[in-house]
């Protein structure tokens, strides 16, 4: 592929890693690499100044990858005769590749006859937390606006929703980081519970290492040892599923020796006696009992974190991604508001986001229930608000949808007809994926944009090549809510369209173009922000001038000359009356608990090498030599107990599907524990085995729990 740069190639082009949240700065350079480039950390971007892991390092590899999409691709229908309809397409079928001019008045001509047919919902978008806020904002507007459809939902609802709706109920506003990673430093005491930071987000790491070396304890609760857990004082190798239990433990400990901020509970808090009642029977005994964590261990994080002059607890999917994922984060809040760690210099919550833009992901609308400024659907005076700066009656915006996986349930039901999916490969990465197979193969029309012909894209009947992160200009919002400007690097190469071109050209195809005519990514913003104003998620105060000069503004920004809000709730909390909720949390089971037939828990995540669904790290040589395949972890009591010999696979058997995995023994995982990384597809992904339960709030999936049976698979088998 030749690479067109933005500026000549001589010049430095500035960007950012497109992986995780925290969004650390690169520099691309003129070098001997393939495409005469070289990716090097950035020495100006304050978050992670000099510092890129490995998966940024190698984040070029993707973007000139040889199977690139470059193209508008479409697939042959297979015409459903006896009912006289389009069908879907037989995934087996060669592409043929068209032109941008057939291709979207072809898109346009079947969204239109579906929608005659069946109404405006059958029509429905998938987004993805990597997509820029702009992106995302119109895609927003897009469903609503040029679709009129209330099926919109993305990838972040299996990712963030939990803590989202945490943070929403316990603060009135679900911004992932109450404080800047600088705060970091400052605490005393930091606990991590479920965040394999030295894996997930590495570059975070120095800043752990730091509030170390200034005397801070930490401790991390975990089923494994993680790289993580390797820098903690205390490592707490809880059962999945067992939170609440020892957070209550905790909680208790706190209240019966009498070490919580009386002060702070009492004036900025609601809820201090739901939350005793709840609490009280948990003894660190009962604790102990319960999951085997020792009575001492329990008191001593109680009695240390209450202690400490600072502190900070910050959670991620692995108590969140199940279906009590927010009652688990609830609870951990509850930890940093009893004992008055919120709002003040080396204290805070944070629940840890995962994806590249996972925080503006969701607050510009592209959840079934959103309007942009985190704003609600079903508020009379958002949609007022948002009509007004769209040009539209807001008695014309659709009601709120269903969530991203119970979308998918609706296509394999045949409420929903189709899909465009942008930037997410759900076949690999929703639970119980058979079930997103079979239904993807029912839509009559599905339209992948994204860089590759990924697992989704099998089922697609069109196929466009989208823009990767060094190819389009805008803004994204990292971990810390830091909104930040990313610009253009180098040309689309091919036919590939910038995201944000794509979906304005398919809305002026659809015949509402007067509501997508757009001179540049900063011209979206620039709605964007007035879309934002007074909303919670106020975008505002920002300007891509600002954020050119200042390397980031933290949200909320009301006004041209505010400072952004690096430090959340020193004075008051989101609710009206400005006041916290603690929340009495009783321990509920998983959905699908172990018993004789299944009688270990599955439990599932990453790997530091891969991300996510691994359509772009499967296709980085320099990765797949670290981790070609997904290994799964057991402990040593259950090798023995399953007769594991050398050079042995296992089987890994759910109520859903049977899978082999490569095995490694480690004294590191629980010992009834069995993890398996989820970034590969067909029979090596570990979705095939998960359980879809969902979260009754969120709607979040239990991808870190189910019951399975497990067994030695001799190599001769083979
Ligand atoms: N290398 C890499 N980095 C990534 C990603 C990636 O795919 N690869 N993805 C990004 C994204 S989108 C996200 S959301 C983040 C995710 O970041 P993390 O949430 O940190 O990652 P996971 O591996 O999913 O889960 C974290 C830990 O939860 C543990 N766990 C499992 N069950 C339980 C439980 O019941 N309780 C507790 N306390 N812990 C449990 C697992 O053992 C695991 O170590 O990472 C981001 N960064
Ligand atoms: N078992 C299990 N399953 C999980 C999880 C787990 O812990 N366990 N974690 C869940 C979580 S936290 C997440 S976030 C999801 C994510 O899962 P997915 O949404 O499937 O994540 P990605 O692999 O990032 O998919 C992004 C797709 O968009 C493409 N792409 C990347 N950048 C762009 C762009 O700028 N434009 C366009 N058009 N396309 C682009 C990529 O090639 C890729 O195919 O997985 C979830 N699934
Ligand atoms: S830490 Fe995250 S953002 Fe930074 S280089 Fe690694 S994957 Fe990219
Ligand atoms: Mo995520």
């Amino acid at each position: 592929m030749s690479i067109q740069t933005a500026a000549p190639m001589t010049v430095k082009q500035t960007s950012h890693c497109c992986f995780c949240s925290m969004q650390c700065g690169m520099e691309l350079v003129p070098g001997d690499d393939k495409p005469g480039l070289t990716i090097r950390p950035s020495p100006i971007f304050p978050v992670a100044t000099n510092r890129l892991c490995q998966k940024g390092l190698n984040a070029l590899d993707h973007v000139i990858h040889e199977e690139r999409i470059m193209t508008p691709l479409r697939r042959p229908v297979v015409t459903n005769a006896a009912e006289g309809k389009r069908g879907s397409v037989d995934p087996n079928s060669a592409w043929e590749p068209a032109a941008w001019d057939e291709a979207l008045p072809e898109i346009a001509e079947r969204i239109r006859d579906i929608q005659h047919r069946y109404g405006k919902d059958a029509v429905s978008v998938y987004g993805g937390g990597s997509l820029t806020n702009e992106v995302c904002y119109l895609l927003g507007k897009f469903a609503r606006v040029a679709l009129k459809t209330r099926y919109i939902d993305y990838n972040g609802r299996y990712c963030m929703s939990s803590a989202a709706a945490a943070a929403g109920q316990s603060f009135g506003l679900d911004r992932g980081m109450t404080m800047p990673l600088s705060e970091i430093k400052n605490a005393k005491y930091i606990l991590l519970a479920g965040t394999n930071i030295a894996e997930c987000q590495p570059t975070m790491m120095p800043y752990l290492l730091e509030a170390k070396k200034n005397g801070a304890i930490i401790v991390t609760i975990d089923p494994r040892n993680t790289m993580t857990s390797k820098s903690a004082d205390i490592h707490v190798r809880l059962q999945p599923g067992f939170d609440s239990v020892f957070v209550n433990g905790l909680l208790h400990v706190m209240i019966h020796e009498n070490l919580y901020d009386r002060t702070f509970v009492n004036e900025r808090t609601h809820g201090f006696a739901e939350l005793a009642a709840a609490v009280e029977t948990f003894t660190p005994a009962k604790v102990e009992e319960w999951t085997g964590i020792l009575e001492s261990v329990t008191r001593t994080i109680a009695r240390g974190f209450a202690k400490a002059e600072t502190g900070i607890v910050l959670t991620a999917r692995g108590l969140e991604q199940q279906s009590n994922g927010v009652e688990n984060t609830k609870n951990y809040i509850n930890l940093a508001l009893l004992t008055g760690k919120i709002g003040r210099p080396g204290c805070g919550y944070g629940a840890v986001t995962g994806q590249a833009n996972g925080q503006g992901g969701r607050e510009h609308g592209q959840k079934a229930d959103q309007l942009p400024g985190y704003r609600s659907i079903e508020d009379p005076a958002a949609r007022e608000h948002i009509g007004n700066v769209w040009g539209i009656d807001p008695a014309e915006l659709p009601g709120k949808g269903v969530s991203a996986y119970e979308m998918l349930q609706k296509i394999d039901e045949g409420e929903i007809k189709a899909m465009i999916v942008i930037g997410s490969n759900p076949v690999v990465s929703s639970p119980n994926n058979r079930m997103v197979e079979r239904a993807l193969g029912k839509l009559e029309l599905l339209i992948v944009v994204d860089l590759f012909e990924t697992e989704t894209a099998r089922y697609a009947h069109w196929l466009l090549p989208g823009s990767s992160f060094l190819e389009a200009e805008g803004t994204l919002t990292n971990l810390e809510g830091r909104v930040f400007h990313r610009a253009q690097a180098m040309e689309p190469p091919g036919e590939c369209k910038p995201d944000y071109c794509l979906i304005c050209e398919l809305a002026e195809q659809l015949g509402e173009g007067a509501y997508f005519r757009y001179a540049s990514a900063e011209h979206i913003f620039e709605e964007m922000r007035r879309a934002t104003a007074g909303g919670k998620a106020d975008y505002s105060g920002i300007t891509y001038r600002r954020l050119k000069e200042e390397q980031g503004v933290f949200w909320p920004c009301p006004a041209d000359n505010h400072p952004g809000s690096p430090l959340l709730f020193a004075d008051r909390f989101a609710h009206p009356d400005g006041k916290a909720r603690l929340f009495g949390i009783q321990p509920k089971m998983p959905a699908e608990p172990i018993d004789e037939e299944y009688p270990y828990i599955l439990t599932t995540g990453r790997v530091g090498s891969h991300y996510l669904s691994g359509a772009q790290t499967r296709r980085t040589s320099a990765l797949m030599k670290k981790t070609p395949v997904p290994v799964a972890e057991i402990h040593p009591w259950l090798a023995k107990r399953i007769g594991l010999g050398v050079g042995d696979f296992i089987r890994i058997t759910s109520r859903r599907a049977s899978l082999v995995f490569s095995v490694k023994v480690t004294e590191g995982i629980q010992p009834r524990t069995v993890f398996v990384p989820f970034h590969w597809g067909g029979e090596l992904s570990v979705n095939r085995l998960t359980i879809d339960a969902l979260d009754p709030v969120s709607r979040m999936p239990e991808f870190k729990l189910c019951a399975v049976k497990i067994e030695a698979f001799k190599q001769e088998a083979n």
